[in-house]
C-alpha cells in the first residue's frame, strides 16, 4: 500500500494484478499511512472468506479458492487504489466483479486489470 509508485501514480497498491495459486498467502503491508486493503461485497470467489484489514494494519489473505477477488483500500477506491487477484487463471467470476459496488476510478481499474488478465 503505497502513496506513490515509482511510475509516480498515486495511492497505489504496488501490485494491482496478483495471480496467485490454492494456498498462497498474499500479505498487504502498509508501507505509507491510511491505507487498508479489504475484498468486497460479492466479488470474490465461491467459498472464498472475505477478509478486511485495519487501516495501517498489515493484512493476509489465505487463497482458498479459484476465481477472482476484487481488493480495495477503503479509503481510496474512488481514486483507483484497487487491485485484482487472479487464482488459477480462473475468470468464472468476471460477471460479479464488474458487477460490484467500486466507486469511481477504482471500477473503470478493475475493468482494466480483468482485461489485462485475460491478455497475458
Ligand atoms: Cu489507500
Amino acid at each position: 500500500m503505497l502513496n506513490e509508485n515509482d511510475a509516480g501514480d498515486r495511492m497505489v497498491f504496488s501490485q494491482e494484478l496478483i495471480r496467485a495459486k490454492v494456498g498462497d498467502v498474499i500479505r498487504f503491508v502498509p508501507t505509507d499511512r491510511s491505507h487498508n486493503a479489504q475484498s468486497v461485497r460479492s466479488a470474490l470467489p465461491e467459498g472464498q472468506d472475505d477478509f478486511k484489514g485495519r487501516v495501517n494494519k498489515e493484512v493476509e489473505y489465505l487463497v482458498t479458492d479459484t476465481g477472482l477477488t476484487a481488493v480495495i483500500c477503503l479509503p481510496h477506491q474512488s481514486m483507483g487504489m484497487v487491485a485484482l487477484i487472479v487464482v488459477g487463471n480462473d475468470l468464472s467470476n468476471e460477471a460479479q466483479i464488474l458487477d460490484a459496488r467500486i466507486p469511481g476510478q477504482g471500477k473503470d481499474k478493475i475493468a482494466a486489470l480483468i482485461e489485462e488478465a485475460k491478455a497475458i
